[in-house]
């Protein structure tokens, strides 16, 4: 029996064949940010050999060093995608502004991304991801570029969210609503093929992934929460890379926690390039994402580089710790 497999253009082009009227425009656009993958993991691989591992010495809007491959795949996945003429709005968790997109006028998605999350684990070896989500424009085509209207919608409203994860092997893991879908690199061959095409958080695994060291100036609720985790059994898993943490408990089940805490009510990743993109993906492989009071992708966005705390995985874990926050300990 010959073994069927599909590239990812193969199998995008498959199910927009299913949608009457579809341009072909979508593809395109995940194809640019496949390119992109593909050229960061090359970036990635080859980091220690290119002299780019390191911080430039700059700080970026967050008051963070930035990392010499944080500002590569930020440029990468800019030049695979605003000379496309399909992307009416760039945002990048590394740039202050808006990315500026002359050719977009006429462009009729939104992508905002983080380009290489967790950076700080670079120099380590340890996974790291480029987490990216597809809006489509809200403003009519023609108007202009860069509308704060196209940019700030809640996630909800997603097309499609993913990420790229360069680990032991480079994988690229996507959802436009309709399951979730995991794509492996070949290098040999420089294809992404299709390795699950509906991957669901179910498999069981009793994980809580979060800094516990940040507790002592957690709310009572988290550090309740955290005890409970403990008395039943659960294993703590934290690597202190959103996309690694995230895809292990994808895989295997787990919840990963960033809560906000005395110091930073809302926590340290950001509604729009981390959260809303994860708990869209999280919610269509049947776990949930939650603020600790409401679902991620139900907050309406009022700025770009906007902080939330993030409860995501498991549904029953996420919905503990939103039954644990609704009692009485102090907020
Ligand atoms: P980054 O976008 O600057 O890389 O920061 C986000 C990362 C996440 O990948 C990870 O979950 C978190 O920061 C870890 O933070 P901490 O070191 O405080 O545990
Ligand atoms: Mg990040």
């Amino acid at each position: 029996m010959t073994a069927h497999y599909s590239t990812l253009t193969q199998f995008i082009r498959a199910r927009e064949r299913d949608h009457p009227g579809a341009t072909g425009d979508f593809t395109s656009l995940l194809n640019a940010i496949g390119l992109a993958g593909k050229r960061i993991s090359r970036d990635v691989n080859r980091a220690g050999i290119a002299d780019i591992i390191g911080v430039t010495g700059d700080t970026n809007v967050q008051q963070e060093k930035v990392q010499k491959l944080d500002i590569i795949a930020n440029t990468e996945l800019i030049q695979a995608l605003a000379p496309t003429g399909l992307v009416c709005a760039i945002g990048s968790e590394e740039e202050d502004e808006p990315v500026e997109v002359e050719q977009g006028v006429n462009g009729r998605y939104v992508v905002l991304f983080d380009p290489l999350d967790g950076s700080s684990n670079i120099d380590v070896c340890a996974p790291i991801g480029t987490i990216f989500s597809i809006y489509r424009r809200k403003t009519t085509p023609g108007s202009g570029t860069n509308s704060l209207e196209d940019m700030l919608q809640p996630g909800r409203d997603l097309a499609a969210a993913g990420y790229i994860i360069y680990g032991s092997s480079t994988m690229l893991i996507y959802t436009t609503g309709s399951g979730v879908h995991s794509f492996t690199l070949d290098p040999a061959i420089g294809e992404f093929i299709l390795t699950n095409s509906d991957l669901k958080c179910d498999g069981g695994a009793k994980v809580y992934s979060t800094n516990e060291g940040n507790s002592p100036r957690w709310d009572d609720a988290d550090i309740a929460w955290v005890a409970e985790m403990k008395a039943e059994g659960y294993s703590a898993r934290y690597i202190g890379s959103l996309v690694g943490d995230f895809h292990r408990n994808l895989l295997r089940g787990g919840i990963f926690t960033y809560p906000g805490d005395k110091k930073s009510p809302n926590g340290k990743l950001r509604l729009l390039y981390e959260c809303a993109p994860m708990a869209f993906i999280m919610e269509q492989a049947g776990g949930k994402a939650s603020d600790g009071t409401q679902r991620i992708l139900d907050i309406q966005p009022t700025a770009l580089h906007q902080r939330t705390p993030l409860y995501i995985g498991g549904a029953n874990e996420v919905e503990r710790i939103e039954r644990l926050r609704s009692m009485s300990f102090t907020q």
